[in-house]
């Protein structure tokens, strides 16, 4: 279970694997108890390496080892060495198959990496690492392999057997046993290696590729889900179909096939034509899942699908460059879902996760590039730096390109890259060879972390008639890397005159003005000035359009011109990001004076937008929700965690006291009565709705309150229901109660709307959240071993409830101690995400610093950690 060798792994150490692996015969004797692996592996000396000391060294952990043979004759102990996390054999030949018997067991695995029980199913789980728990094997991605896997399975226990690739045979055995083979034509790492046998059901259809192949597409599920995987369904097919269009990809197998499980550590795995998804991203009915849990639906069977392309086919080098596929296809799939649904909410919520997570994460001591120099758990760099920030990465380098040039420079990526294991490196020189742009300086974007700070000062001179936009950017150090270099990115922006039209832009030097509307900068250098002519007034600058670059930016405007640009900025995106400065700084005056008064102009602008009949109603609920408090916290120097919450608090309820009747209004106009659509508008008016009916629970008023009871009582889809449900336990006194238990009774046979019923307990800022959420761990219901259960309650509570588990008495800190020291033993890498909790201590006041700080050195203290919470905390107490 331990790794008790903390060693870090160095990207400067990477040299080419010593074998490479031809094809790879799996067969399995599947028990839940103990299950027997045989591997024949075909083997050859890499002509491409320098030669070692000629011992061939296979990685294998938790394995109990049965038998060696080398070209079918069974080696004796001296000829071999086992230790515990590898398989040395001596002095091989050049080219010769090797065969293993190993034995495993499914039932005793916790941690969920390898071959696993899931309920009554069996499944795997191998990226990154988990494939050496199922037999040895050369476990790194650029070794990739053409893999036959065969299974064999007890009948009634198992009548479903997959693996990866096209079906090749399936009868019955002699015993009674059934056996499945599958044939995976594509070499591919073991990474992307997945088996699952289990009594499931599959929702079943069909898809016709561009060049006219057929693919059977299969959903399977647990049979009482059968009714909730309408939409994941639709989700593929559309993400199948847009792949082509946009990309030019096609499917290449003759079946697809996505299987939903119930214990998963993450989101989804993109294994070859068997995805294995955590079963929260494929089950929805209008009445279970909430509208995001729809969005999240489409967003991850896309982001996964996706991956066939970018990750599968074309992969990764080394662990290192994990963001080549996962930064890649993350921008796929946001551009994905943006088609799908409203482009400007989408990019809004894109850039809250980023500025909430991603920026934090790179003022944290977990800070590390989007391609990392080394790290100890490759487990703990799943971060929303290698996704978000790397997405942004290759968001830039399409601005810098263009559409046309872009599409250029990835159908050469494909071209030239298709059955290779690459690099970051690689994918940039495509996208330049592509286009004849130099992005030698854009390459910084991978090495160096931080998050860059744009400083920006606007001067006009009526004289000249110029406007003169001076810009300095600079990036903060991080751990290991004191010193920062300037960045090469594009600035998209437009200046606005009075009416708040754009102005067509012409820089000092210019022959002719560019059209009027958004221009696009290229910033190299430390600091750069531009002159724009031909600017008779004083403009009003619409900087950073669309979040054109992952950058914090500093611009000195009024809180008129703040107001100016929420009504009238052309960019939707700057429209609801110029209403959150506002916003942001007025909590902040208040959390500096708490008897602060709310300018008038304030309300005035939000009963405007309100008001607003003609708008988006998603983009008005994006543009109407406040700051998260985590978010405001990163604007301190010290994070005031009472004062933020007190803040929040105190405008949410003098927006509600304040503009009551036009709320009240509001929340009528979108209550829609008839069938659940999940169309923009419709998931738009939903959010606006509940974003009102909380500002009018967050005043107390008695009107908002019995809506919200109507509303939980008569509500038809989860959204309705659970937004309800949140707003009357946080504001609702005993109609809170009774909505918990009635919510319980209904749903107790739905592990995935029982999770919300943790979570909504677990988020509240009620003084006695801790204590409940103590008592819920106790619950029948509740259980470690099902991550998103963990994550339902512990997680919710640790990450999503600040002003409760920063409580000055150090009892949250404590509680999340204890889980990690409880869970480690069980699931190291679950145990690992929460602890990321704590390591940014030295954001908080001395006497929490020191709170934090002593449960970080007693997890540390505990004897036998895992290399993934060892990891995490022994970089949070760094200096
Ligand atoms: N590639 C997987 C993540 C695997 C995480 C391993 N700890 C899902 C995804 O990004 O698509
Ligand atoms: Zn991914």
């Amino acid at each position: 279970m331990y790794r008790n060798n903390p060693h870090p792994v160095h990207l400067k150490d990477y040299r080419p694997p010593e074998f490479l692996i031809e094809t790879v015969d799996l067969c399995f004797e599947l028990d839940a108890d103990r299950t027997r692996v045989e591997a024949r592996l075909a083997l050859r000396r890499n002509p491409a390496a320098t030669r070692g000391d000629g011992d061939l060294r296979l990685d294998g952990e938790q394995l109990e080892l049965e038998s060696v043979a080398i070209d079918d004759q069974l080696l004796t102990p001296a000829e071999y060495r086992v230790e515990s996390e590898s398989l040395i054999i001596h002095r091989v030949p050049d080219r010769f198959t090797l065969t293993t018997r190993v034995t495993i067991s499914p039932s005793q695995n916790t941690a969920l990496e390898g071959l696993y029980q899931s309920g009554d199913m069996l499944c795997t789980q191998c990226e990154a690492e988990g494939f050496r728990r199922i037999t040895y094997f050369l476990d790194r991605p650029d070794v990739m392999a053409r893999f036959t896997t065969t299974l064999i399975a007890d009948t009634e226990r198992y009548p479903v057997l997959l693996a990866n690739g096209n079906p090749a045979e399936q009868r019955t055995l002699d015993d009674g046993r059934q056996l499945a083979r599958w044939v995976d034509p594509f070499p591919k790492p073991c990474y992307l290696f997945a088996l699952i046998a289990g009594d499931l059901r599959a929702v079943e259809d069909r898809f016709t590729t561009a060049s006219g192949r057929e693919v059977a597409l299969r959903i399977y599920v647990e049979p009482h889900n059968l009714d909730k995987c309408d939409h994941a369904m639709r989700s593929l097919k559309q993400s199948m179909r847009w792949d082509e269009a946009r990309y030019g990809r096609e499917y290449d197998l003759d079946i697809f096939m996505i299987v939903a499980v119930s214990h998963f550590n993450m989101g989804a795995m993109e294994n070859k034509g068997l995805n294995v998804f955590n079963d929260k991203y494929v089950l929805a009915r209008p009445d279970t899942a909430t509208d995001q849990d729809f969005q999240g639906i489409e967003g991850v069977i896309a982001h996964e699908y996706f991956h066939n392309w970018t990750g599968n086919r074309i992969t990764c080098r080394d662990w290192f460059q994990l963001s080549l596929k996962e930064g890649f296809t993350v921008y796929r799939d946001q551009e994905f879902s943006a088609d799908m649904g409203s482009r400007g909410v989408k990019r809004i919520a894109d850039v809250r996760l980023l500025r909430a997570h991603q920026f934090a994460e790179d003022a944290s001591p977990m800070a590390h590039p989007v391609r990392p120099e080394s790290y100890i758990e490759i487990n703990n760099f799943y971060t929303v730096t290698v996704y978000e920030k790397g997405a942004e990465l290759v968001r830039m380098q399409a601005a810098l390109l263009g559409p046309e040039r872009f599409r250029r420079a990835t159908d050469l990526y494909f071209e030239r890259h298709d059955g290779q294991a690459v690099t970051t490196d690689d994918f940039v020189r495509c996208m330049e060879d592509a286009s004849g742009c130099d992005l030698g300086q854009f390459r910084r974007w991978y090495s160096q972390a931080g998050t860059p700070v744009l400083e920006i000062e606007g001067h006009h001179d009526a004289e000249s008639a110029t406007y003169r936009l001076r810009v300095r950017q600079h990036t903060p150090s991080t751990p290991g890397q004191p010193e920062k270099a300037p960045l090469h990115l594009p600035l998209a922006l437009a200046l606005l005159d009075a009416e708040g039209r754009e102005l067509a832009l012409r820089l000092d030097g210019e022959d002719e003005a560019a059209p009027a509307g958004t221009r696009v900068l290229e910033l190299r250098e430390a600091e750069q000035c531009f002159t724009f002519v031909d600017v008779p007034e004083p403009p009003v600058p619409s900087l950073l359009r669309g979040f054109s670059a992952p950058v914090r930016l500093r611009f000195d405007y009024s809180d008129v011109e703040l107001m100016f640009l929420m009504a009238h900025d052309g960019d939707g995106f700057n429209r609801w990001d110029a209403a959150q400065t506002l916003m942001q700084r007025l909590l902040l005056r208040l959390v500096e004076d708490p008897a602060a008064v709310i300018p008038e102009s304030f309300f005035a602008a939000f009963a405007q937008a309100l008001d607003d009949r003609a708008g988006d109603p998603a983009l008005l609920a994006e543009v109407l929700t406040l700051p998260a408090e985590s978010y405001l916290g990163d604007q301190l120097a010290v994070v005031d965690v009472d004062g933020i919450h007190r803040a929040r608090c105190t405008l949410e309820r003098a927006i509600g006291a304040r503009l009551r009747d036009q709320l009240l209004a509001v929340h009528a106009a979108h209550d829609d009565a008839g069938p659940y659509r999940l169309t923009p508008e419709a998931i738009g008016a939903r959010a606006l709705k509940n974003r009102a009916l909380g500002y009018l629970l967050a005043a107390g008023d008695a009107e908002g309150l019995a809506r919200c009871i109507a509303q939980f009582e008569a509500a038809r889809n989860m959204t309705d229901c659970i937004s309800a449900l949140r707003l009357l336990v946080d504001h609702g006194g005993e109609a809170g109660l009774e909505a918990l238990s009635s919510f319980h009774t209904r749903w107790s046979g739905e592990p995935l709307v029982l999770d919300k019923w943790f979570s909504v307990q677990a988020t509240s800022p009620r003084p006695d959240t801790l204590a409940r959420v103590e008592r819920l761990m106790r619950d029948p219901d509740f259980s470690l071993r099902n991550p998103n259960r963990v994550r339902s309650l512990i997680g919710a509570f640790c990450n999503a409830n600040p002003v409760r588990f920063h409580a000055a008495d150090g009892s949250g800190y404590r509680f999340l101690a204890d889980r990690v020291l409880e869970l480690d033993p069980l699931n190291p890498q679950v145990a690992a995400r929460l602890m990321r909790a704590l390591v940014r201590w030295r954001r908080f006041d001395a006497a929490r610093q020191a709170l934090m700080r002593a449960e970080i050195e007693r997890v540390l203290a505990a004897e036998a950690l895992s290399r993934d919470v060892y990891e995490v905390a022994a970089k949070a107490l760094e200096e």
